[in-house]
């Protein structure tokens, strides 16, 4: 054989090879780390969205997820992301205010508090978050909001003042302030590890939704929950934008469509788990109720010092989200 055809051959040979090959070799599988219980609604959420990409790109992308923190813990899931250790996951972007001030948007107490008036302010914030996030080599696929947030005690609280010296859990800056402002001593821990704090004694109390303190089972260490309705912050999955920009169009389609599903699916999982944890609090013993006039008033003092503070921080920008958002009311 001459050698032309011999390299011809080769190269015929390599292109049968390569057509056969390219399923498998076109195959990625995706990390998506997530902070919170398997049994979360938001891991329930995002490992059926995780479904339906795999089973959409007819297996192109696969998606694994690792809830509670198993991969990574909470914290450190944005970098991971950022810098593509993992590809794609999911984060409670109000932990970062500490970068940008923008990211506690959605933290601002008493600012937003119903199902209705977050999604407004999302809608008003969400320009400047995807820019915010474009910066940082991140592209959000989809966000869904906690239930309201509620406050959580070893003891009946009714009034700021009963809450002096006590351990409180924090999640981001907005509960470390508002545990500051209230006197009591914050101590950031992530969701997953909240039921080994609390029986142990490393906090007595914090502020959260009924979802987190169901299913942390907090009824075995805590006693009451008070519902405040101060905020409700987002879980926000995000991918890398370099992982994102090689991505197929056909499959970009894909991942966008589970995507706006699991948005819509999320919203209508945390409305429905709001009371439906309250009652599961209440069967594990708990008082479940309003917060009363006198802490809510002192709460909302609070509120208003935190809401002054944050304005000062995000500037002109949290300035035009707030006001985008008080147009729409
Ligand atoms: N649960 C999360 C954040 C907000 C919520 O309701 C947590 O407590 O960590």
């Amino acid at each position: 054989m001459k050698l032309i055809n011999k390299l011809m051959t080769g190269a015929a040979t390599t292109a049968i090879a390569l057509t056969g090959a390219l399923p498998a070799m076109a195959a990625e599988t995706w990390d998506m780390p997530m902070a919170y219980s398997a049994s979360n609604f938001h891991s329930v959420n995002g490992m059926e969205f995780a479904q339906c990409v795999t089973d959409g790109t007819d297996g192109e992308i696969a998606i694994t997820v690792h809830p509670g923190g198993s991969l990574i813990a909470g914290a450190d899931i944005k970098r991971a992301i950022q810098t593509g250790q993992v590809q794609i996951g999911e984060r409670l972007l109000s932990g970062h205010q500490n970068e940008n001030a923008l990211f506690g948007f959605d933290s601002i107490p008493f600012l937003a508090p119903s199902f209705d008036d977050s999604a407004k302010l999302w809608e008003a914030a969400k320009p400047k978050i995807e820019d915010l996030l474009a910066e940082q080599n991140l592209t959000l696929l989809y966000n869904v909001p906690w239930p309201p947030q509620g406050l959580y005690f070893k003891k009946e609280v009714t009034s700021v003042e009963d809450m002096q010296g006590v351990k409180f859990r924090s999640y981001n800056n907005a509960t470390n302030r508002l545990a500051e402002l209230t006197g009591m001593l914050p101590v950031t821990i992530e969701a997953a590890e909240l039921s080994q704090a609390f029986a142990t004694g490393v906090a007595d109390s914090m502020i959260s939704s009924g979802a987190t303190g169901y299913d942390q089972k907090v009824w075995e260490s805590l006693t009451h929950f008070y519902e405040v309705d101060a905020w409700l912050p987002r879980n926000y999955v995000l991918v890398n934008s370099d992982v994102w920009s090689d991505v197929s169009d056909a499959s970009k389609d894909v991942i966008t469509t589970c995507a706006a599903e699991a948005e819509e699916r999320g919203i209508a999982a945390s409305k429905e788990y709001t009371e439906f944890t309250y009652d599961g609090l209440r069967e594990g013993g708990m008082n479940v109720e309003p917060a009363s006039d006198e802490l809510m008033s002192g709460l909302r003092e609070v509120g208003e010092t935190m809401t002054a503070e944050w304005l000062e921080q995000a500037g002109e920008d949290g300035k035009a989200v707030v006001d985008s958002y008080q147009s729409m009311q």
